[in-house]
């Protein structure tokens, strides 16, 4: 029997102000994710997309950066992602923002542990204290270890998900200036851009595996910022000097080479900010790199 990958749409865009990340599931889905998946010999589950208000109907929650709504949404993600596991399938969450990781992770944690690889161009560590936007998906990490908003801590199942030494972060190029402080106390082992430049893609990716070895299971959360504008339009928040399109492919070849990765998150695309969908288009193709595509 071949292995099933759920499809887990989250189309919030309540995380930061940009209009137009709720289409990235659509936009995922023109652009072939189910048959580019299926090709590699994969069952293809979709569930559809989990209920998201819309921002013009939560103009009370506005001064509160819209935390009910979003710790709502993220409990949904939470139940989908913990039942997609007990039921066996490797969950594929397609967003949306970043906020969604913290029930995505959160269900794929509920039964076993797992090691966390947050590919992004920011950490997403800012707490309420730290935050200079208050956009609530530059906190989802901090969450997800235990700081920040109560309802985001608690989403699922009371406290932290994860433990500072199952994070490796990647790509990372643009941090707050409190946000580098918790981050630079925090544990975390972190690769940045100046790390891919001086040493590879190939060796760092190879050097964060070895950092989760701990963790039998791992979930892969890519936010398409961390690729370069240049390649990746689409994105809400660009930052200049990311991953080449070569580089991030290598980056997903050497953890699908791993044979440890069972759950995704590909997040951030913003359609209306991309030119004919290829941010999407190459969600899509890293998508399936990460989950098993061999070039021979
Ligand atoms: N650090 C900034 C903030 O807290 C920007 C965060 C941008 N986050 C994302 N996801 N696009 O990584 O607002
Ligand atoms: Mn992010
Ligand atoms: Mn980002
Ligand atoms: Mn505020």
């Amino acid at each position: 029997m071949s292995a099933t990958i759920q499809i887990i749409g989250v189309p919030i865009d309540l995380g930061q102000t940009h209009r137009g990340v709720d289409m990235g599931p659509g936009a995922m889905r023109y652009a072939g994710l189910a048959s580019r998946l299926a090709a590699l010999g994969y069952h293809i589950r979709d569930t559809g997309n989990i209920a998201v208000p819309i921002r013009e109907t939560l103009s009370e929650e506005r001064q509160h950066h819209y935390l009910p709504a979003i710790s709502q949404i993220c409990r949904a993600a939470y139940e989908a992602g913990r039942r997609a596991v007990e039921e066996g399938a490797v969950p594929l969450f397609i967003g949306g923002d970043h906020t969604l990781a913290i029930g995505s992770i959160g269900g794929v944690t509920h039964n076993a542990p797992a090691g966390l690889i947050w590919i992004d161009a920011h950490a997403d560590f800012n707490t309420p204290a730290t935050t200079l936007t208050g956009n609530i998906h530059g906190m989802a990490l901090a969450a997800l270890l235990g700081e920040g908003y109560r309802e985001l801590v608690d989403v699922g199942r009371p406290g932290p998900k994860l433990e500072p030494a199952d994070v490796v972060m990647i790509g990372i190029r643009d941090l707050d200036p409190e946000e580098r402080t918790r981050l630079r106390a925090s544990g975390i082992t972190v690769y940045t851009m100046r790390d891919i430049d001086e040493r590879g893609v190939g060796a760092v990716t190879r050097e964060a595996l070895e950092r989760l070895e701990h963790r039998e299971r791992l979930h892969v959360s890519l936010d398409m910022d961390c690729l370069d504008p240049q390649v990746c339009p689409g994105v809400g928040t660009t930052s200049p000097g990311g991953l080449s399109y070569r580089e991030a492919q290598l980056l997903m070849e050497v953890l699908a080479d791993s044979e440890r990765v069972r759950a995704l998150d590909v997040v951030e695309i913003n359609p209306i900010l991309d030119q004919r969908n290829q941010t999407a288009a190459l969600a899509v193709e890293l998508a399936a790199s990460l989950l098993g595509k061999r070039i021979l």
